[in-house]
């Protein structure tokens, strides 16, 4: 049966709050329950659970009778590798052993164009970076969603917790990078593709690129509409604006050329 009820983790963030609005609409008859969890309390939602991931208890409880979890919580930009480590790294296995101890079956799982960020982005006639090219990750940040990537894959291998592991470009209302209209991944697009991600059946550990169905498109995005995810939005209309502003991409920038844009330069290089 489609899944109904659904733990969000990272709630009370930037996509948690976008999809709060957003993906109830998509689900089964009369739509998904959200149960809401963070480490800071859901603003105006006072039953949200108010949790670090570093405590097992609690992750235990808030996913007791759920029928899936969408894992966003987490440190979402580049911090020390101590900082990672806790919220990343051994909050997301915490997530997990959690999901296995009450038998949840499905995960869908936060994840990032930086575990692939130093990929060149494709120019002229070059292919779209397809989804099983070779892992890249730009930063320590990058590097905990490759963590959480084999994590899933572990935990479909050997307890059959079926995980959607979305490589997200950069989801926010709006572009607000050139880079942007290539990665760019509408909140109405990301309701479709998460929805997707909880529906479809057999995906066993599947990994996809999350974004819009961008002119400017740098990645293949069909194993996201094997899902079933049809995306409806594009950068496009976006384009002359940010264009007239910051000017095309600069092939002697590096933050220009890697598909982690100012993710992979020390210090990152603004705007992107
Ligand atoms: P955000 O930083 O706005 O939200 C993250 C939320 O996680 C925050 O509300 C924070 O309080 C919570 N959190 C952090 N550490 C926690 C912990 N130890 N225990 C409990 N809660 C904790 O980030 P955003 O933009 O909403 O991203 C959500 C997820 O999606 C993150 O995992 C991020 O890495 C991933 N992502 C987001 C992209 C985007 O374009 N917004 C792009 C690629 C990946
Ligand atoms: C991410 O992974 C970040 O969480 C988000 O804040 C954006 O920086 C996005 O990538 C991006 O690459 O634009």
């Amino acid at each position: 049966p489609a899944p109904r009820t659904v733990l969000l983790t990272g709630a009370a963030g930037g996509l948690g709050t976008l999809m709060r609005d957003l993906l109830p609409g998509h689900g089964p008859g009369g739509g998904y329950a959200l149960r809401l969890l963070d480490m800071r309390p859901v603003e105006g939602e006072p039953e949200s659970i108010v949790a670090d991931l570093a405590d097992r208890d609690a992750l235990r409880e808030a996913v007791r009778g759920v029928d899936a979890i969408i894992h966003l919580a987490g440190i979402s930009l580049e911090a020390s590798f101590e900082k990672i480590l806790a919220a990343n790294i051994e909050g997301t296995y915490n997530l997990y052993e959690a999901a296995r101890e009450e038998g949840v079956g499905r995960v869908v799982f936060a994840s990032s164009n930086h575990a692939v960020g130093y990929t060149p982005r494709p120019q002229g006639d070059d292919p779209l970076i397809p989804i099983d090219t070779p892992r890249r990750p730009d930063t320590f940040y990058g590097l905990s969603k490759c963590f959480g990537e084999d994590l899933a894959q572990l935990y479909w291998e050997r307890h059959g917790i079926e995980t959607v592991s979305v490589r997200i470009g950069s989801c926010f209302p709006e572009p607000t990078s050139v880079r942007m209209l290539s990665v760019w991944m509408s909140p109405a697009d990301g309701a479709r593709l998460f929805h997707a991600a909880l529906t479809a059946e057999n995906v066993g550990h599947t990994v996809v690129h999350g974004s819009s169905a961008n002119t400017r498109l740098w990645w293949d995005l069909a194993s996201a509409r094997a899902l079933g995810y049809e995306p409806q939005d594009d950068s496009e209309p976006y384009a002359a604006k940010l264009l007239a502003e910051q000017g095309e991409l600069d092939p002697a920038n590096p933050a220009h050329t890697r598909l982690g844009g100012p993710f992979v330069t020390d210090p990152p290089i603004w705007p992107y």
